[in-house]
């Protein structure tokens, strides 16, 4: 934290990908294993569960949630949830370690009132994808998302707001941070099937955690 967290970054590791977007290379690095033990004490309330699509696939990327909602997927559809449908509890709080880092990287990126309600944690395993779509389950499209990447390395593939463009090809590697607002936070963005790999502190996967503010 102090002064490592306030000021290099804005000289060395901030990447603009594009309007609105920064990458803020190892941004959480140092506060890698602190997310990761934090991580596993929501997995004791809110387990991974694989959701299925609203035309009925299972999700290839496992995924649980923190905050005042959850983002949901099921027969019905898409949409933020108060409750766990697996266990009908409130999904556990966002710890302060996850508020603290995504708020920090939300002020680097120029978005200092940034308040995420919900954090929507995803898990890879080898072979795991997520096909290229839209954010758009959230109330106020003005504010960003912040995600954060633990573990194995991911291609990430970033398009713009029209599907049809190809995506460019970004690696996110562990302790990367990302801010996606202004248009970029309506690009066409998903990951390429997850390479298989051993990571220290994740094992065969890779977490993303992706901060909202979706009330
Ligand atoms: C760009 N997650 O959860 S994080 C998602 O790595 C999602 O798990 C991916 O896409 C993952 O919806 C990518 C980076 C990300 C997240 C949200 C975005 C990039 C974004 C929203 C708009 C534009
Ligand atoms: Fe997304």
């Amino acid at each position: 934290m102090g002064l490592f967290r306030d000021q290099p970054y804005l000289i060395r590791e901030q990447e603009p990908l594009a309007e609105g977007a920064v990458l803020l290379r190892g941004y959480a690095a140092d506060q890698a294993n602190v997310l990761w033990d934090a991580l596993t004490k929501i997995l004791d309330t809110a387990p991974f569960r694989h959701m299925f699509t609203p035309g009925g696939f299972r999700m290839s990327v496992a995924m649980t949630n923190c905050g005042d909602a959850g983002w949901i997927s099921d027969r019905s559809g898409y949409r933020y949830a108060p409750l766990d449908p697996v266990t009908g509890l409130h999904w556990p709080e966002i710890p302060a370690s996850f508020q603290s880092v995504s708020t920090g990287a939300a002020v680097l990126a120029g978005y200092a009132g940034f308040e995420p309600d919900v954090c929507l944690v995803n898990r890879y395993e080898p072979g795991a994808r997520l096909t290229l779509h839209q954010d758009k389950d959230e109330r106020d499209f003005t504010q960003p998302i912040v995600s954060v990447s633990l573990g194995l390395p991911a291609v990430f593939l970033f398009g713009t707001t029209t599907r049809r463009d190809r995506p460019r090809r970004i690696r996110l590697e562990s302790g990367d941070v990302a801010v996606w607002g202004g248009t970029s936070r309506m690009a066409y963005h998903g990951i390429a099937p997850l390479a298989d790999g051993e990571h220290p502190l994740t094992g065969r996967s890779r977490i993303n955690l992706t901060f909202r503010k979706a009330l």
